[in-house]
Parts: C-alpha cells; structure tokens; sequence
C-alpha cells in the first residue's frame, strides 16, 4: 500500500510502502500524481543498482547525459557522479565538485532551449552532518509578486545565457532588464514555499524542475564522502 506524506507547507511529499524496482504503473501513478502536485518527492529506503535507478528514472520520461562530460560515470553516460573524486593528485579539494550545485538558487539546464523536466537523485553515502538540498517552488514565488509586477511579466520571455549574458538576448534594455531581475530575485524564494531534504542513505528524490528552485547547501565536512548517482529527464517527444 502506497502512502504519500506531506512534508513543507507547499512542496514536497514522502512516499511509504514501495520499492521502485518492483512498482506496478497504478503505484507509479501515484508517485508521478505526487510529484506534480508537491513538485518533490522523496522515495527513502531503496536498494538499487545502476540499471534500476535508470529504468526507473525512464518512467519519468527521457534520460539525458549531462553536458558536463568529466562528472559522467565511465560506463553510463546517463548518470552523472556527484561528489566522487573530490580530491586532486596534489590531495587539493576541487571546490567545483564539492560545491556543484551550491553557488545560489538555480534551475537546471536554464539556458537550454528546453530545459530539463526533472532531475533525480539516489543517495550512495551521506555524510554525518550538513550537505542538505534545499527546495522552494516557483508558485510560491510566482503568487507572492505584487499584480503590478504579474502583469509586467505576461507575454514576456526570459531567456538565459549559459555562464551569464554578454549582449542582449531580449526586448529590454540591460539596465530594465537587471531591474526586473533583481525584483524578482528579492522575491524568488517565500519561506512557505520551501522545503530541506536531510539525506539517508537509500533516498531518492526527484524535482520538477519546470516549477521549483533548488541549491546545495554544500556545507559537509569535505573528508567525509557524499556520493550520489544523478540524472537529468526531459520530456517524451
Ligand atoms: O547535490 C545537491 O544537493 C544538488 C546539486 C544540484 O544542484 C544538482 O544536482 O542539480
Ligand atoms: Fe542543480
């Protein structure tokens, strides 16, 4: 028997009784059901190989490698390592590994022309304190703006660079454009609207990355390892 638990005020949900590798399509229809409703889902306590993760990230819809080719496992390019290899031949920390994800607020794949539908993490190692994700949704954010501000948006686009705009890519100048952006920057994130997954070993969990924000808190103690297997999903065309 599935059951769903609620977790923030308006995002997240935890799902009890299933074992992904096992799971028929009426229990994936109530996960699936859950995650668009509570944006992220956390499936605890599973024991999965590669192969499993990936066939069950495949009901989701299309598994795509990551552009970043040096985090790709070796032997599946579909999954992306997290947090493996951390130290350099010299014994140095690669900050970019240890804080991939860390820098601020994000979405993933922005700046591509269709950015990803969800991303989804299965938790190999978890260190003993910190290393926390953090969720908050864009309705949240979107509902919390004043009408003034909902209205300036209707019909506009956004359109993002990857690495940051050089020249402009929209109908505003860049001195309009910062304005609204910083507007919205000062907004993005309602306090109602969040939610932070504490990891355990065995924890999947899934964004809707069309409707959420996310970050790392990228706070660990960088000795100890914290290792996930990682996909990124887009649409079934
Ligand atoms: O490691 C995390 O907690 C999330 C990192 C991230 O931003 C991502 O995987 O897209
Ligand atoms: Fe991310």
């Amino acid at each position: 028997m599935i059951r769903v638990h609620r977790l923030g005020k308006q995002i997240g949900a935890e799902i009890h009784g299933v074992d992904v590798r096992t799971l028929d399509d009426a229990g994936f229809a109530a996960i699936y059901r859950a995650w668009l409703d509570y944006n992220i889902v956390v499936v605890p306590d599973q024991h999965l190989e590669i192969e499993d993760f990936l066939r069950y990230s495949r009901r989701f819809g299309v598994v795509h490698p990551h552009p970043s080719k040096s985090t790709r496992h070796p032997e599946h390019p579909e999954i992306t390592l997290l947090g493996v290899n951390k130290f350099g031949p010299d014994g140095a920390l690669d900050q970019a590994i240890y804080r991939r994800g860390a820098e601020g607020w994000h979405t993933d794949g922005a700046y591509d022309a269709e950015p990803f539908k969800a991303t989804q993490l299965y938790a190999l190692a978890v260190p003993s304190h910190g290393g926390d994700t953090l969720f908050a949704s864009m309705y949240a954010a979107y509902d919390a703006l004043p009408q003034r501000l909902q209205q300036r948006l209707e019909g506009v686009t956004g359109v993002f660079t990857y690495g940051g705009r050089r020249k402009a890519t929209e109908g505003l100048d860049d001195a309009e454009s910062d304005a609204v952006i910083d507007e919205l920057t000062e907004r993005m994130i309602q306090p109602e609207g969040e939610y932070r997954h504490r990891w355990r070993r065995g924890d999947i969990v899934i964004w809707d990355n069309r409707c959420s924000y996310h970050k790392a808190a990228g706070d660990y103690p960088p000795e100890e390892d914290r290792i996930h297997w990682r996909v990124s999903i887009k649409e079934r065309t």
